[in-house]
Protein backbone atom coordinates (compact mmCIF):
# COMPACT_ATOMS: atom_id res chain seq x y z
CA UNK A 1 0.00 0.00 0.00
CA UNK A 2 2.69 2.34 0.98
CA UNK A 3 3.26 2.86 -3.42
CA UNK A 4 0.02 4.91 -3.28
CA UNK A 5 -0.04 8.56 -3.98
CA UNK A 6 -1.70 11.61 -2.11
CA UNK A 7 -4.62 11.47 -4.77
CA UNK A 8 -4.66 8.27 -5.68
CA UNK A 9 -5.35 7.83 -2.00
CA UNK A 10 -8.49 10.05 -2.16
CA UNK A 11 -9.62 8.06 -5.14
CA UNK A 12 -8.97 4.64 -3.90
CA UNK A 13 -10.99 5.22 -0.63
CA UNK A 14 -13.36 6.83 -2.75
CA UNK A 15 -14.13 3.80 -4.86
CA UNK A 16 -13.73 1.54 -1.47
CA UNK A 17 -17.03 3.20 -0.03
CA UNK A 18 -19.13 3.74 -3.48
CA UNK A 19 -18.17 0.54 -4.57
CA UNK A 20 -18.07 -2.55 -1.98
CA UNK A 21 -19.54 -4.85 -4.00
CA UNK A 22 -17.01 -4.35 -6.59
CA UNK A 23 -14.52 -4.91 -3.55
CA UNK A 24 -16.10 -8.36 -2.59
CA UNK A 25 -16.08 -9.67 -6.25
CA UNK A 26 -12.54 -8.54 -6.53
CA UNK A 27 -11.94 -10.78 -3.45
CA UNK A 28 -13.62 -13.15 -4.65
CA UNK A 29 -11.49 -13.62 -7.47
CA UNK A 30 -8.17 -13.70 -4.97
CA UNK A 31 -6.57 -10.65 -6.80
CA UNK A 32 -4.23 -9.41 -4.57
CA UNK A 33 -3.38 -5.57 -3.50
CA UNK A 34 -0.30 -6.14 -5.79
CA UNK A 35 -1.84 -6.85 -8.67
CA UNK A 36 -3.93 -3.63 -8.12
CA UNK A 37 -0.33 -1.65 -7.72
CA UNK A 38 1.02 -3.49 -10.78
CA UNK A 39 -2.00 -3.23 -13.87
CA UNK A 40 -3.77 0.07 -11.99
CA UNK A 41 -6.60 -1.62 -12.65
CA UNK A 42 -9.76 -1.18 -11.12
CA UNK A 43 -13.18 -2.60 -13.12
CA UNK A 44 -12.67 -6.18 -14.09
CA UNK A 45 -13.35 -6.64 -18.24
CA UNK A 46 -16.29 -8.43 -19.81
CA UNK A 47 -17.13 -12.30 -18.86
CA UNK A 48 -15.59 -14.78 -21.55
CA UNK A 49 -17.21 -17.29 -23.56
CA UNK A 50 -18.33 -21.00 -22.11
CA UNK A 51 -15.12 -22.88 -22.58
CA UNK A 52 -14.61 -25.82 -24.48
CA UNK A 53 -15.90 -29.01 -23.08
CA UNK A 54 -13.61 -31.28 -20.77
CA UNK A 55 -12.06 -34.52 -21.58
CA UNK A 56 -13.77 -37.64 -19.42
CA UNK A 57 -12.22 -37.65 -16.34
CA UNK A 58 -10.01 -40.47 -15.06
CA UNK A 59 -12.32 -43.87 -13.40
CA UNK A 60 -13.19 -42.86 -10.16
CA UNK A 61 -12.22 -44.99 -6.71
CA UNK A 62 -13.92 -47.45 -5.81
CA UNK A 63 -16.83 -46.38 -3.21
CA UNK A 64 -17.26 -46.87 0.49
CA UNK A 65 -18.48 -50.65 1.82
CA UNK A 66 -21.94 -50.49 2.18
CA UNK A 67 -23.89 -51.01 5.39
CA UNK A 68 -24.48 -54.81 6.61
CA UNK A 69 -26.86 -55.86 4.35
CA UNK A 70 -30.56 -57.85 5.43
CA UNK A 71 -30.23 -61.42 7.06
CA UNK A 72 -30.33 -63.64 4.41
CA UNK A 73 -32.88 -66.57 4.20
CA UNK A 74 -32.39 -70.03 6.08
CA UNK A 75 -30.14 -72.53 4.15
CA UNK A 76 -31.04 -76.12 2.58
CA UNK A 77 -31.27 -79.22 5.55
CA UNK A 78 -27.16 -80.13 5.60
CA UNK A 79 -25.81 -83.84 4.76
CA UNK A 80 -26.69 -86.67 6.75
CA UNK A 81 -23.61 -86.26 9.32
CA UNK A 82 -21.35 -89.95 10.35
CA UNK A 83 -22.96 -92.19 13.04
CA UNK A 84 -21.63 -90.59 16.43
CA UNK A 85 -19.50 -92.47 19.46
CA UNK A 86 -20.89 -95.10 21.41
CA UNK A 87 -22.14 -93.20 24.73
CA UNK A 88 -21.35 -93.69 27.83
CA UNK A 89 -22.40 -96.39 30.01
CA UNK A 90 -25.51 -95.80 32.01
CA UNK A 91 -26.09 -96.00 36.03
CA UNK A 92 -26.36 -99.35 37.26
CA UNK A 93 -30.21 -100.27 37.75
CA UNK A 94 -32.48 -100.86 40.61
CA UNK A 95 -32.51 -104.02 41.92
CA UNK A 96 -35.00 -106.50 39.70
CA UNK A 97 -38.11 -108.63 41.21
CA UNK A 98 -37.21 -111.56 43.17
CA UNK A 99 -37.70 -114.45 40.58
CA UNK A 100 -40.25 -117.28 40.86
CA UNK A 101 -39.45 -120.38 43.36
CA UNK A 102 -37.63 -122.94 41.60
CA UNK A 103 -39.10 -126.69 41.64
CA UNK A 104 -38.08 -129.07 43.91
CA UNK A 105 -35.14 -131.15 43.92
CA UNK A 106 -35.17 -135.02 43.84
CA UNK A 107 -34.82 -136.62 47.15
CA UNK A 108 -31.54 -137.11 48.46
CA UNK A 109 -30.54 -141.26 48.75
CA UNK A 110 -31.26 -142.93 52.67
CA UNK A 111 -28.36 -141.66 55.13
CA UNK A 112 -26.84 -144.26 57.16
CA UNK A 113 -28.10 -145.32 60.78
CA UNK A 114 -27.77 -142.91 63.03
CA UNK A 115 -25.93 -143.20 66.79
CA UNK A 116 -27.10 -141.92 69.73
CA UNK A 117 -25.02 -138.72 70.95
CA UNK A 118 -23.76 -138.52 74.09
CA UNK A 119 -22.86 -134.80 73.60
CA UNK A 120 -22.29 -133.66 77.32
CA UNK A 121 -19.58 -136.74 76.95
CA UNK A 122 -17.94 -135.41 73.72
CA UNK A 123 -17.49 -132.33 75.82
CA UNK A 124 -16.07 -133.17 78.49
CA UNK A 125 -13.22 -135.34 76.05
CA UNK A 126 -12.45 -132.29 74.66
CA UNK A 127 -11.71 -130.07 77.56
CA UNK A 128 -9.67 -133.37 78.42
CA UNK A 129 -7.70 -133.29 74.72
CA UNK A 130 -7.38 -129.48 75.78
CA UNK A 131 -5.85 -129.90 79.26
CA UNK A 132 -3.14 -132.68 77.60
CA UNK A 133 -2.15 -129.83 74.71
CA UNK A 134 -1.35 -127.76 77.22
CA UNK A 135 0.27 -130.08 79.37
CA UNK A 136 2.15 -130.72 76.21
CA UNK A 137 3.20 -127.41 75.25
CA UNK A 138 4.47 -126.64 78.72
CA UNK A 139 6.46 -129.36 78.53
CA UNK A 140 7.80 -128.50 75.57
CA UNK A 141 8.83 -124.96 76.91
CA UNK A 142 10.74 -126.73 79.69
CA UNK A 143 12.26 -128.89 77.06
CA UNK A 144 13.06 -125.90 75.18
CA UNK A 145 14.19 -123.44 77.32
CA UNK A 146 15.59 -125.78 80.13
CA UNK A 147 17.01 -128.86 78.98
CA UNK A 148 17.88 -127.53 75.32
CA UNK A 149 18.55 -124.01 76.33
CA UNK A 150 16.88 -122.38 73.80
CA UNK A 151 14.78 -118.99 74.01
CA UNK A 152 12.36 -117.94 70.82
CA UNK A 153 10.45 -115.20 69.66
CA UNK A 154 7.68 -115.12 67.40
CA UNK A 155 10.10 -115.09 64.40
CA UNK A 156 13.10 -117.12 65.81
CA UNK A 157 14.69 -119.54 67.92
CA UNK A 158 18.05 -118.58 69.74
CA UNK A 159 20.52 -121.20 71.08
CA UNK A 160 24.13 -120.89 73.01
CA UNK A 161 26.61 -123.02 71.54
CA UNK A 162 28.91 -123.76 74.44
CA UNK A 163 32.22 -124.04 72.42
CA UNK A 164 34.68 -121.94 72.58
CA UNK A 165 35.36 -120.56 68.40
CA UNK A 166 36.86 -118.15 66.48
CA UNK A 167 34.29 -115.52 65.08
CA UNK A 168 34.67 -117.55 61.71
CA UNK A 169 34.51 -121.22 63.02
CA UNK A 170 31.24 -119.84 65.37
CA UNK A 171 29.25 -118.88 62.10
CA UNK A 172 30.55 -122.14 60.65
CA UNK A 173 28.53 -123.87 63.47
CA UNK A 174 25.57 -121.78 63.46
CA UNK A 175 25.27 -122.39 59.89
CA UNK A 176 25.95 -126.58 59.57
CA UNK A 177 23.13 -126.48 62.08
CA UNK A 178 20.41 -124.51 59.97
CA UNK A 179 21.33 -121.07 60.56
CA UNK A 180 23.93 -118.12 61.74
CA UNK A 181 25.09 -116.07 64.00
CA UNK A 182 22.63 -114.14 66.24
CA UNK A 183 21.48 -110.72 64.82
CA UNK A 184 19.94 -108.66 67.57
CA UNK A 185 18.20 -105.82 65.39
CA UNK A 186 16.12 -104.38 67.70
CA UNK A 187 15.78 -103.72 71.68
CA UNK A 188 13.64 -106.56 72.57
CA UNK A 189 15.48 -109.22 71.11
CA UNK A 190 18.74 -107.76 72.39
CA UNK A 191 17.05 -108.02 75.59
CA UNK A 192 16.21 -111.88 75.38
CA UNK A 193 19.40 -112.87 74.35
CA UNK A 194 21.41 -110.64 77.21
CA UNK A 195 19.02 -112.55 79.61
CA UNK A 196 19.74 -115.78 78.06
CA UNK A 197 23.55 -115.42 78.50
CA UNK A 198 23.07 -114.30 82.05
CA UNK A 199 20.81 -117.11 82.95
CA UNK A 200 23.29 -119.50 81.90
CA UNK A 201 25.72 -118.09 84.11
CA UNK A 202 27.75 -116.90 81.04
CA UNK A 203 29.93 -113.08 80.57
CA UNK A 204 30.38 -112.88 76.86
CA UNK A 205 29.37 -114.81 73.61
CA UNK A 206 30.17 -113.73 69.67
CA UNK A 207 26.98 -112.11 67.91
CA UNK A 208 26.87 -112.05 64.23
CA UNK A 209 28.25 -108.28 63.83
CA UNK A 210 31.19 -107.27 62.29
CA UNK A 211 33.33 -104.79 60.35
CA UNK A 212 35.75 -107.39 58.78
CA UNK A 213 35.09 -105.66 55.33
CA UNK A 214 35.19 -101.99 56.27
CA UNK A 215 36.34 -100.87 59.36
CA UNK A 216 33.84 -98.80 61.36
CA UNK A 217 31.55 -99.86 59.02
CA UNK A 218 29.62 -102.43 60.88
CA UNK A 219 26.89 -105.00 59.24
CA UNK A 220 25.29 -108.19 60.51
CA UNK A 221 25.92 -110.96 59.16
CA UNK A 222 23.63 -111.60 56.68
CA UNK A 223 25.71 -108.16 55.14
CA UNK A 224 23.22 -105.89 55.69
CA UNK A 225 24.28 -102.07 57.76
CA UNK A 226 23.56 -101.54 61.26
CA UNK A 227 20.48 -99.26 60.59
CA UNK A 228 18.48 -97.49 63.71
CA UNK A 229 19.24 -100.02 66.07
CA UNK A 230 23.03 -100.67 68.21
CA UNK A 231 23.53 -101.66 71.75
CA UNK A 232 27.47 -100.30 71.92
CA UNK A 233 29.15 -99.93 75.82
CA UNK A 234 30.28 -96.72 76.66
CA UNK A 235 33.48 -96.20 74.49
CA UNK A 236 32.96 -99.03 72.17
CA UNK A 237 33.67 -99.84 69.25
CA UNK A 238 37.35 -98.81 70.19
CA UNK A 239 39.13 -101.33 67.54
CA UNK A 240 41.76 -101.76 70.48
CA UNK A 241 44.84 -102.55 69.25
CA UNK A 242 43.54 -101.72 65.29
CA UNK A 243 42.78 -105.52 65.34
CA UNK A 244 38.83 -105.55 67.06
CA UNK A 245 36.38 -106.67 63.88
CA UNK A 246 34.27 -108.75 65.51
CA UNK A 247 31.58 -108.24 67.75
CA UNK A 248 30.91 -110.03 71.55
CA UNK A 249 27.70 -109.25 73.73
CA UNK A 250 27.95 -109.27 77.02
CA UNK A 251 25.44 -110.17 79.88
CA UNK A 252 24.22 -106.73 80.19
CA UNK A 253 23.31 -106.89 76.80
CA UNK A 254 26.26 -104.30 75.74
CA UNK A 255 28.66 -104.85 72.72
CA UNK A 256 31.89 -104.76 72.50
CA UNK A 257 34.23 -104.85 69.47
CA UNK A 258 36.69 -107.68 69.94
CA UNK A 259 39.41 -109.62 67.87
CA UNK A 260 37.99 -111.96 65.36
CA UNK A 261 40.57 -114.51 66.61
CA UNK A 262 39.12 -114.77 69.97
CA UNK A 263 37.45 -118.26 70.91
CA UNK A 264 34.55 -117.73 73.05
CA UNK A 265 30.81 -119.26 72.98
CA UNK A 266 28.30 -117.89 70.28
CA UNK A 267 24.86 -117.68 69.90
CA UNK A 268 22.93 -118.74 67.03
CA UNK A 269 19.39 -117.96 65.87
CA UNK A 270 17.29 -119.97 63.47
CA UNK A 271 14.39 -118.27 61.94
CA UNK A 272 11.34 -121.09 62.47
CA UNK A 273 9.81 -122.26 59.46
CA UNK A 274 6.29 -123.72 60.52
CA UNK A 275 4.58 -122.34 63.61
C1 LIG B 1 39.36 -105.04 76.50
O1 LIG B 1 41.91 -105.97 77.74
P1 LIG B 1 41.87 -104.62 77.08
O2 LIG B 1 41.55 -103.52 78.09
O3 LIG B 1 43.07 -104.33 76.24
C2 LIG B 1 38.61 -105.55 75.33
C3 LIG B 1 38.42 -104.45 74.33
C4 LIG B 1 37.69 -103.32 74.97
C5 LIG B 1 38.45 -102.84 76.20
C6 LIG B 1 37.67 -101.78 76.92
C7 LIG B 1 39.72 -108.96 74.25
O4 LIG B 1 40.63 -104.66 76.08
O5 LIG B 1 37.67 -104.89 73.22
O6 LIG B 1 37.50 -102.29 74.08
O7 LIG B 1 38.67 -103.91 77.09
N1 LIG B 1 39.30 -106.65 74.71
C8 LIG B 1 38.96 -107.92 74.98
O8 LIG B 1 38.37 -101.30 78.00
O9 LIG B 1 38.06 -108.19 75.75
CA1 LIG C 1 37.36 -102.74 63.82
CA1 LIG D 1 36.60 -103.08 71.89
Amino acid sequence: MMCVTGPQLSLYFTVLVLFPAFIATFEAENRSASDICSTHTIIPGPKGDIGEKGETGEFGKLGKEGPLGPKGDRGDFGDLGDQGLIGKIGPIGSKGDRGYKGLAGLPGGKGRTGSFCDCGRYRRAVLGLEGKVSQLKSSLKFLKNVIAGIRETEEKFYYIVKEERNYRDALTQCRIRGGTLAMPKDQSTNSLIAEYISSMGLMRVFIGVNDIEKEKQFQYADNTLLQNYSSWRIGEPNDGSGYEDCVEMLSTGAWNDVDCQLTIYFVCEFIKKAK
